[in-house]
């Protein structure tokens, strides 16, 4: 990857990848995404959690070769890298669709409510666009260089939810990916628009941390079936360390209950 897009990340704690992802893909996801919210119904987003104002879908990896195919792709696991250093795993894949006219912002906060420790950052998001991010149909905010700060916003302001004057509206096209530092203060904009503002999260971590969902029990015997070794490898399949930090359940939502 460039070494600006590099660059960006290190020092905002994002970068847009623009048109990442080709138009039939786009088309594929969206269609499965909305053929997953028709057939759970009130179920979706249960695996991991639910948000009002939004339709979520969680465990996607489970859903369908289209969302596979975002799992580990080499781009993405470089950048990925270049955040968590060489030892990460995926920590969830889900949707998140903010509904027409939902009048909520989410409130500013860090991917599992993560500080970084003493070997550095542990989380890293990237955020594929399923429809164009613009200012009035809740784009991501976030605030540039805050992945470095130590602290959550939870913490260090009177309102995460109000608007902050360092923060930036990341907008782009369907196709794009944000790969974003998940330290970095961050959060959905309310969607004024009719239209469904939809966008898929592939989330990583570091490997000594526990997944945000924990993979293996909820993946088919079908769906391993198709796991390439390195497939296997960034599920922590295989990974008796990922399965003792993993299982047991824990608080992991930057804000959601
Ligand atoms: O706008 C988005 O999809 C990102 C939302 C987000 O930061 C989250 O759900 O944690």
């Amino acid at each position: 990857m460039s070494a600006p897009i590099r660059s960006q990340l290190e020092r905002e704690g994002f970068a847009r990848l623009p048109g990442f992802l080709p138009a039939g893909r786009v088309e594929a996801l969206r269609a499965r995404v909305e053929a997953l919210f028709a057939h759970e119904g009130d179920r979706a987003g249960s695996e991991f959690r639910q948000e009002p104002g939004s339709r979520r879908l969680a465990n996607c990896v489970n859903k369908g070769p289209e969302f596979r195919a975002c799992l580990a792709d080499p781009a993405i696991l470089d950048l990925v890298g270049s955040v968590l250093g060489p030892d990460f795993k995926l920590s969830s894949m889900n949707v998140r669709s903010a509904n027409p006219r939902n009048g909520v912002s989410q409130p500013l906060h860090c991917d599992q409510g993560a500080i970084a420790d003493d070997r550095g950052f542990w989380v890293c998001n990237t955020v594929w666009l399923l429809d164009d991010f613009t200012a009035e149909n809740g784009a991501l905010r976030a605030v540039p260089g805050s992945h470095v700060w130590g602290r959550l916003p939870q913490d260090s302001l009177a309102d995460p939810a109000a608007e902050h004057p360092e923060e930036v509206l990341i907008t782009g096209a369907a196709g794009d990916v944000v790969v974003m530092n998940a330290h970095l203060w961050h959060g959905g904009t309310a969607n004024r628009t009719d239209h469904h503002r939809r966008a898929l999260h592939v989330f990583y971590c570091r490997s000594d941390k526990p997944q945000q969902t924990y993979q293996k029990p909820l993946l088919s015997q079908a769906a391993v079936a198709e796991l390439t070794p390195l497939e296997r490898r960034i599920l922590a399949l295989d990974d008796a360390v990922n399965d003792a930090l993993s299982a047991a359940p824990a608080v992991r939502s930057g804000f959601l209950k």
